[in-house]
Formats: C-alpha cells, sequence, structure tokens
C-alpha cells in the first residue's frame, strides 16, 4: 500500500488545489464561448493553455489534451492539425498549476449535432462518473471506486471500451497515489485529492471521459470542479 501521509494533504495545500481547479473551470466556461467548427485541435488546445496563463496559471499541469472526432478514440490524444467538424464530439483534457499544486479536469462536448450512439455513451459515462463520486468516501476502497464506474460501464455494455484507471490522487504533481484502479489497495481518507475519470473509446468511431478533481471527506467528497456535466452541444 501507498504511505498515507502523501496522499492525505494540508488545509494549505487542499486550498490550492481547489485554487487550481477554479482557474479550470473559468477556463472552460470560456471555451464553451470560443470554440467553432473549422478551428483545428491544437487552436483550441493553445486558447485553453492561453487562458489559464492569463488567469494567473504558474504552469501547466501536463500538455492539454483538446481531441475532436475519431482522434477521440485516445485516451491520451495530442491535438492536431485536424478542424474540429458539425458531429464531432470533442474531449477537453486539462489542469493549470496554482502555488505549485495542479488541477485536472477533463469535459466531453459535442459540435453542431450528434447522434443518438454518441449521446448514450455520453449518458453511460456521465451515470459512471456520477456514480463513482457518489461512491468515494473516506474509509472506502479505491478498488470499490473503480468497481462502482466499471460495472455501469459493462452493464451497458462497453466495458472493454473502458481501458484505463479511474482515477488519480494528485498534489504537486498531476498523477500521484492513490491510484484508483482494478489492482490498487489504496484505500480512501479524508483529505485526499484525487481524480473519478472513467472514459469510453470505441475504435474507429468516438471517445467519451468526464473528470472531476475532489476532496475526500468522511461524508463524501468536496467537489473542485463546478463545469457542467450535462450533454453540452455548441
Ligand atoms: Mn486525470
Amino acid at each position: 500500500m501507498n504511505e498515507i501521509a502523501n496522499m492525505v494533504k494540508t488545509p494549505e495545500e487542499l486550498m490550492k488545489i481547489l485554487k487550481a481547479a477554479a482557474m479550470g473551470d473559468l477556463c472552460f466556461s470560456h471555451i464553451l464561448e470560443f470554440i467553432k467548427p473549422g478551428m483545428t485541435e491544437l487552436a483550441v488546445a493553445d486558447e485553453i493553455e492561453r487562458t489559464l496563463r492569463k488567469l494567473g496559471a504558474q504552469a501547466l499541469s501536463f500538455p492539454t489534451i483538446c481531441v475532436s472526432g475519431v482522434n477521440t478514440t485516445k485516451p491520451h490524444g495530442e491535438p492536431s492539425e485536424k478542424r474540429i467538424e458539425e458531429g464531432d464530439l470533442v474531449t477537453m483534457d486539462f489542469g493549470a498549476v496554482a502555488d505549485g499544486y495542479c488541477g485536472d479536469m477533463t469535459r466531453t462536448i459535442g459540435i453542431g449535432h450528434l447522434d443518438e450512439e454518441q449521446k448514450k455513451v455520453y449518458d453511460v459515462v456521465l451515470r459512471a462518473q456520477t456514480a463513482g463520486l457518489a461512491a468515494c468516501k473516506a474509509g472506502v476502497s479505491c478498488k470499490a471506486v473503480d468497481d462502482v464506474c466499471r460495472g455501469i460501464i459493462a452493464d451497458a455494455g462497453y466495458g472493454e471500451y473502458f481501458v484505463h484507471g479511474t482515477g488519480h490522487g494528485v498534489g504537486k504533481e498531476v498523477h500521484e497515489t492513490p491510484v484508483l484502479n482494478a489492482k490498487s489497495d489504496d484505500v480512501l481518507a479524508e483529505y485526499m485529492p484525487v481524480t473519478v475519470e472513467p472514459g469510453i473509446y470505441i475504435p474507429e468511431k468516438f471517445g467519451v471521459r468526464i473528470e472531476d478533481l475532489v476532496v475526500v471527506t468522511d461524508f463524501g467528497i468536496i467537489n473542485a470542479v463546478h463545469s457542467p456535466k450535462e450533454l453540452i452541444v455548441v
């Protein structure tokens, strides 16, 4: 098991993580106004990074992901010169560093119009993510949280397409312990910041991921991310 002292954060550290997350929310609301069909993934990724820096980010938690259409099938795809088109899903995964601590959030949105399968998969990921958040509480095993997300996605028939773990701790580094996956023996404790980020990636079609960064407490979570999660089509 990983060292609990490294996973539980002080109030001062948690405030810095909340601040980084707040920058992410402001950035996302700007991007919803900014993003238009015809823009390249790289142009939108650049705008995300420019906006985070303008908000006061001292650095980025990791290179921004902005992928669209078939590129959303790669969970950690890099933004390309591909233009964002009507009918695309767009997945944006990004984070600001505030006072040395990382933010991390992901939202997937639609452009113009979406088909029934895209909407259905979005709904499954959202239900898995919501249930995963509801399962997080001090004393609960990280594997149990992963099981909750994985179970909902498997029951919907997409189990083979959830190809990564459910989440991770966050701090000075964007990927810290605990690890929320099927093999983890970590247990959640009060004041651990963790992400919950299930996804479904259907080869040659599209992918969806939704990620929040939350602080675990004895009664549940305090969600540091407030951006909407109902399906947004711009
Ligand atoms: Mn993450």
